[in-house]
């Protein structure tokens, strides 16, 4: 199926649950200012983005599931010569109609002329993708109000039945991620072999965008990880400024989009490429940990599973070491790990690094299907002074892999970054 053939099958989809007289109105992201005259680099809405395949901001699109003339109508920016000069040459109505497909195609300062002639008093009116985009959604509702109409309900249920459709990633959805995984695996190997005690944090995260930028991935997923030392038990730590401390470990968990799709890897290493005995028996426990998850993935197994069997090891491994005392069973059910292992061990992955789809369908936790995608993330994290002898401290270890659920277990699309010990040590001192 050719890229465009797909995005229309998507909006059939859709369309194909929703009334005949329903209206979805698609909004784009809003671009996002930095400073002065700066902008952020632009990220388009994910469901906009999965429906259309459009990149610009500042798009309305329309999906009409019964209209002879078209299900796809199009507000984009106009082409403008004078435009072209700053920023570059927009799409325009002419390409949106010949390489995305679009039945029609209007110029957005249309939107207040044209508009009402797609949405009648009595349809239902759905808004889709970036419902905070502030200006687009009052520009609409303005409209709107004038043709004494608002949008209706039945909003978050057309989300849900969307998210659901991202939730199964197709075979091109899934090479894109496989690429995407496979930029960041080769990223991680590069940190690791450059790694020495003196480099800062951000030393590092300057070889990982290295690595993204070379292979044509020039967004991260989301901010990059660099942490050593006690940083690694900061959850989200991005401030990344830290000198690298002979006899530290550190934690990076960094990936790229390719083509708007997410990686999500994480591993931990020492600073010096040898793990002391310390580092070692906690790196054990979570490794263990997440093997134990990955060897349970297949069709129709239980969501909540995975993270009770990473609970059930994390809280044994910890009790062994002397790091929780008491009986195992009772641990687990007074949630001791928490002090250590305060997170879920995984989360869907797909446009957005957490991706859409819900984890529990009617109250039970969903069972797996084969071509969902998501990580497998165990972790211990050991802060200055948790009441644990000293030889503990500022130990965080994480290790995090994306997997898709085959017919009969799971395809591991970071596998290419070392993880055993003994490999993380020998790439290392190659
Ligand atoms: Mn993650």
């Amino acid at each position: 199926m050719s890229n465009r053939d797909e995005l229309k099958f998507r909006r059939c989809q859709l369309l194909s649950q929703v009334d005949k007289d329903a209206v979805i109105v698609l909004i784009s992201a809003p671009e996002c200012l930095r400073n002065g005259d700066v902008n952020y680099p632009y990220r388009q809405n994910s469901d906009f983005y999965y429906l259309t395949g459009f990149p610009e901001p500042n798009s309305i699109a329309l999906l009409l599931p019964d209209r002879y003339e078209g299900k796809f109508v199009l507000f984009n920016r106009p082409y403008d010569s004078e435009e072209a000069i700053w920023n570059g040459q927009s799409i325009g109505q002419e390409r949106a109609i010949k390489e995305y497909a679009a039945d029609e195609a209007y110029s957005i300062d249309k939107l207040e002329l044209l508009l009402p002639n797609y949405i009648s008093a009595n349809q239902s009116c759905y808004y889709l993708g970036s419902n905070n985009n502030s200006v687009l959604v009052k520009q609409i509702n303005d409209i709107l109000a004038k043709m004494n109409k608002l949008p209706q309900e039945g909003l978050l249920d057309l989300a849900y039945k969307l998210h659901e459709l991202r939730l199964k990633k197709s075979p091109s959805e899934l090479a894109c991620m496989r690429q995407a995984a496979l930029v960041s695996s080769d990223a991680h190997k590069r940190v690791m072999q450059s790694c020495h005690p003196g480099y800062y944090e951000y030393q590092l995260e300057a070889e990982l965008l290295h690595t993204f930028y070379q292979r044509g991935c020039r967004a991260t997923a989301y901010p990059s990880i660099v942490a050593s030392g006690g940083n690694a038990c900061i959850l989200h730590y991005t401030d990344n400024n830290a000198v690298l401390t002979n006899g530290n470990l550190v934690l990076i968990d960094a990936g790229c989009e390719y083509q708007s799709y997410a990686s999500d890897i994480t591993r931990t290493f020492p600073v010096n490429g040898r793990f002391s005995a310390e580092q070692k028996a906690i790196y054990d426990i979570v490794f263990k940990a997440q093997k134990a998850v990955i060897d349970l993935i297949k069709p129709g197994l239980v969501w909540g599973n995975l993270q009770k069997v990473c609970i059930e090891i994390i809280t044994e491994g910890l009790l062994d070491l002397g790091l929780l005392k008491g009986n195992l069973a009772l641990l687990i059910e007074e949630k001791a790990y928490k002090k250590f292992y305060m997170h879920g061990c995984s989360h869907w992955l797909g446009l957005d690094v957490h991706d859409v789809g819900n984890y529990k369908q009617e109250g039970q936790w969903r069972l797996l299907e084969t071509n969902m995608v998501f990580t497998v993330e165990p972790g211990i994290y050991i802060t200055q002074g948790s009441g644990v002898d000293q030889k503990w401290w500022n130990i965080g270890v994480r290790i995090e892999d994306d997997v898709r659920v085959t017919e009969d277990g799971c395809e591991i699309f970071s596998h290419a970054v070392p993880k055993e010990i003994n490999d993380i040590e020998s790439l290392m001192c190659s």
